[in-house]
């Protein structure tokens, strides 16, 4: 069988927050599967994937906590990383795109696109904050969507509909800086006439569905936006977080962020090569019609892939000697909720993947994710399905499979593989479910259907574990000890292909089962045909899969959403001007009594010293008249006057919340201070 060479790109997650369920399960998760299934296959293949390190939600997190993007790229950027590694992804190279070799691969690309004439220069009308004398980016601006109504829309973008639009088109805008109505403003950018590809785009997206079998969720998102029709999207921006434009004379403008991101899939590649001393091997991936390009992704991100990618390369290839080859296939995934709701961190909805590994093995996770990918419709995480996955799956089929297996060998075969004799019926039943098995799961890999493959897998596990208990080797051990061992050879390499199958899943168990077999993978093919010979030795066996107790999972579905990060009361700051625009004084209160149909009020007559004045205060609860007449209080005299039941209050006395049933205490000054004293 002919090799393939394979590239393979999982989205790049901005560096701007930590990953979560959510994104393993849309572009990260299917792809490692993917990747390790051919690598054990024995393609060429590359994994590529990286921080995307521009665009505007990372100034706006940078402008909320006071520091420099460079400071939230950095922290992102290596806490994903490690979160990723942790979650076993195989990535060849996770690169970054605010490095050299990204600035200079974007700038080509723009200035290929500008030296062509293909760009073209447009005066727009952009949304500009008054009150932070900026244009505002996308992102900055949020408003209702004029399709469906969805408020939280960008200023040329909806999340939720997905249509793209023209700003002036949002209704209700409003900056996110400021929180002001922004204006439009004139300002001048470089567009993509991404109308001039429609024709052959169309094409493609029909030639490769045709050749290679999109998804459905794919194409339609693509069959919507060609109704709709493209149209010119303007690649600059006006910031100055980016890769700048590379035109003498322009200053403080970027390249727009997808224009960028997209590219970093290369300038990974490039790195990658160039940190493996083979600078110029990146072509052959790129750049060589034979290879196959696979762009792994998430709903949100399919025209960027699916249209603009392609049609920049389009737009490169037309003008250059070397050119790309264009994605050949994107199985864009869905999204996955979490206990039947969107994810967010701000609610304490969620779990951080590394909190996750904190408490529980990465394979369990990988495990129940990949058979739940949302791969047609939307799918949720629940920590119930985890635990029964867990529990039902691993540990009691595949686990109890192994182990019992292995207990067996130790005891009757001194770990040693046993020879097999003449088959029975049931044996040779097993053994054609296990040789067809590698095959019929690598059929739905190459169809990207990992939910399905992964029942595949733990079903060859069920048929393991019936396989098991139908034979009774432990009744044969005593009657026909041939036949016993043929039972124990067999189920060993049942482990054995169990062990190579499971190995994009749940890779982690996968070489601990290596290492119990004293055996390594084969090539995936060949891994369903006897491949433990008998008198080889095994290894000790170590329990795979720990259980996860009722109460675990009740505390953590009871802390769920109790970590709510509700908003800290931050006092509002005042400056030393402000605070002395208030006027304390001492007064000395004459006369009280009780106000009519009012059980809070008192009605109070005050000495400010060179002045007399009539107090309503809310202390009715606290205090009788009687005993406060000829106390000294601290009071606010320079309130505007205000009517509280009809009565007139000139001022305001200063109390302690005690906060015992609405009860407080009045700020009592010392006897010997006289009235109309003032508080610095
Ligand atoms: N960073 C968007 C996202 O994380 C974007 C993907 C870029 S892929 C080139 O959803
Ligand atoms: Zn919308």
């Amino acid at each position: 069988m002919t090799k393939e060479k394979i590239l393979v790109t999982s989205a790049l997650p901005y560096a701007n927050g930590n990953i979560h369920l959510g994104h393993l399960s849309g572009a990260y998760l299917p792809a490692d599967i993917y990747v390790r299934y051919k690598r054990l296959k024995g393609d060429d293949i590359i994994y590529i994937c990286g921080s995307d390190e521009h665009g505007v939600p990372i100034t706006i997190t940078a402008d909320k906590e006071k520091v420099t993007p460079k400071e939230i790229i950095d922290r992102y950027h290596n806490a994903n990383k490690n979160a990723f590694e942790k979650f076993g992804m195989s990535f060849d190279i996770y690169s970054r795109t605010s490095l050299p070799v990204h600035h200079k691969t974007s700038q080509e690309f723009f200035k290929s696109f500008y030296d062509q004439g293909l760009l073209v220069e447009k005066k727009s009308m952009q949304f500009y904050d008054e009150k932070a004398k900026m244009f505002l980016p996308d992102r900055y601006v949020e408003g209702t969507c004029p399709k469906c109504g969805n408020e939280e829309a960008r200023s040329d973008e909806c999340e939720k509909c997905g249509s793209l639009y023209d700003p002036s088109e949002l209704k209700n805008p409003k900056s996110k800086i400021t929180g002001q109505t922004p204006v439009l403003k004139e300002t001048s950018h470089w567009f993509f006439p991404l109308g001039k590809y429609q024709q052959r785009l169309e094409k493609y997206v029909n030639e490769m569905n045709e050749k290679y079998g999109w998804k459905d969720n794919v194409l339609q998102y693509c069959k919507s936006w060609f109704i709709d029709g493209l149209k010119d999207r303007a690649v600059t921006r006006d910031l100055d977080w980016g890769v700048k434009v590379p035109l003498d004379g322009v200053q403080n403008k970027v390249l727009y962020v997808w224009f960028e991101a997209v590219l970093g899939y290369i300038s990974a590649t490039k790195e990658l090569f160039q940190m493996r001393g083979e600078p110029d091997l990146w072509k052959s991936y790129w750049q060589q019609a034979n290879t196959k390009y696979i762009a792994f992704i998430g709903k949100d991100n399919v025209v960027f892939h699916t249209i603009i990618f392609p049609a920049m390369l389009m737009a490169w290839n037309d003008n250059n000697k070397d050119k790309y080859i264009l994605p050949q296939n994107v199985p864009a995934n869905e999204f996955l909720n979490f206990e039947g709701k969107k994810f967010s961190k701000s609610r304490g909805w969620g779990i951080d993947v590394d909190e996750f590994l904190n408490l529980f093995p990465a394979d369990t996770l990988r495990y129940t994710l990949a058979a739940n990918l949302p791969e047609n419709k939307d799918t949720d995480f629940y920590w119930k399905e985890f635990q029964g996955r867990t529990n039902g799956e691993l540990a009691d089929i595949l686990g109890n499979f192994v182990n019992r297996t292995f207990t067996f060998v130790h005891k009757h075969f001194d770990g040693v593989v046993p020879e097999r004799g003449k088959l029975e019926k049931i044996d040779i039943e097993m053994l054609e479910l296990l040789n067809a098995s590698p095959q019929k799961i690598a059929d739905l890999l190459e169809r990207y259907k990992v939910k399905d493959a992964v029942f595949e897998m733990m079903n060859l596990a069920r048929a393991g574990n019936k396989y098991f208990n139908d034979s009774e080797p432990w009744v044969s051990l005593k009657k026909n000890k041939e036949q016993c061992a043929t039972t124990i050879n067999i189920c060993l390499n049942i482990i054995f292909t169990l062990a190579e199958i499971f190995e994009p899943v749940i890779p982690f168990s996968s070489v601990k089962i290596f290492k119990m077999l004293n055996a390594r993978p084969t090539e995936w093919l060949k891994c369903g045909a006897a491949t433990l010979s008998s008198g080889h030795k095994l290894n000790q066996a170590e329990i795979l899969f720990a259980k996860i107790e009722d109460k675990v999972i009740e505390d953590l579905v009871t802390k769920l959403g109790q970590t709510e990060d509700k908003p800290k009361e931050v006092p509002e700051e005042i400056t030393i001007d402000e605070f002395k625009r208030v006027k304390l004084q001492v007064a000395k209160i004459t006369a009280a009594e009780n106000v009519k149909k009012s059980d809070k009020l008192l009605k109070l007559q005050i000495d400010l010293g060179s002045e007399k004045r009539q107090l309503v205060a809310g202390i009715a609860k606290s205090y009788s008249p009687d005993e406060l007449v000829g106390k000294k209080v601290l009071v606010v005299a320079n309130l505007k006057a205000a009517k509280l039941f009809g009565i007139e209050s000139q001022g305001m006395i200063l109390a302690l919340d005690t906060s015992e049933d609405g009860k407080v205490k009045i700020i009592e000054i010392d006897e010997s201070i006289e009235p109309g004293k003032t508080a610095k």
